[in-house]
């Protein structure tokens, strides 16, 4: 049985969860983290020293980063599908996956945590909009990807879509301003039309 640690509110967390219900995989999740702890204990940091979530076990396999998660299970449980068997397909949408980590969620996290997890007195405004514009023109790259395939890495849900899609919904879900992308509005809406990114994903950011 595939056990994973995490709690639900976790962009990362979220991006393992979005895999395992687009893969319909028999599993387990136990909250851990923030509010529920459980991540110093000896037996969570054997597991993952860092000390952080997600962390699965899935078999004899122990893993932790969650694109390199992402990256295991589909490789598993849905080579040719989530999973691009051609390397020269693959490469093209791996590399929107470091783009996320890299690009995307130094831009994100300022204006996540300054607007939903820190108190208006305590928020710093200026870095809040100065991210939100770094976001939008970061945003606007992918926009133009996007404007002549549906999904990230061509014409079907691939990994390339699942760290990007998690952080798509928590950009939209923010009251901040939009401009428009219109290829970015339609992918977004593409992804709303499945089932375990509604379950997984767009839930109330907390
Ligand atoms: N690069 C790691 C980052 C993992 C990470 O920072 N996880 C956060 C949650 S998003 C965490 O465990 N924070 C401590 C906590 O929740 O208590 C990954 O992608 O899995």
């Amino acid at each position: 049985m595939l056990t994973i640690w995490g709690r639900n509110n976790s962009i990362n967390v979220q991006k393992v969860m979005w895999t395992v219900g687009e893969l319909g995989l028999a599993h387990e999740r136990f909250d851990a983290g923030r509010q529920y702890g459980g991540l110093s204990t000896p037996e969570f940091l054997a597991m993952n020293p860092n000390g952080l979530v997600p962390t699965i076990v899935d078999g004899d396999t122990v893993m932790w980063e969650s694109n390199a998660i992402v990256r295991y299970l589909a490789a598993k449980y849905d080579a040719g599908g989530l999973w691009p068997k051609d390397p020269d397909v693959r490469c093209q949408g791996d590399k929107w996956m470091d783009w996320m980590v890299t690009v995307i969620i130094p831009q994100l996290i300022p204006v996540f945590v300054g607007l939903i997890r820190t108190s208006p007195e305590e928020r710093d405004n200026d870095a809040i909009t100065a991210s939100i514009k770094a976001m939008s023109e970061s945003w606007e790259i992918l926009n133009a990807h996007l404007s002549n395939q549906p999904f990230v890495a061509g014409d079907s849900l691939t990994i390339a879509d699942i760290p990007l899609g998690c952080a798509c919904h928590r950009y939209y879900a923010m009251d901040i301003p939009h401009p428009t992308h219109a290829n970015l509005e339609s992918w977004y809406e593409r992804l709303q039309e499945r089932s375990a990114y509604r379950e997984h994903v767009m839930i109330e950011l907390s």
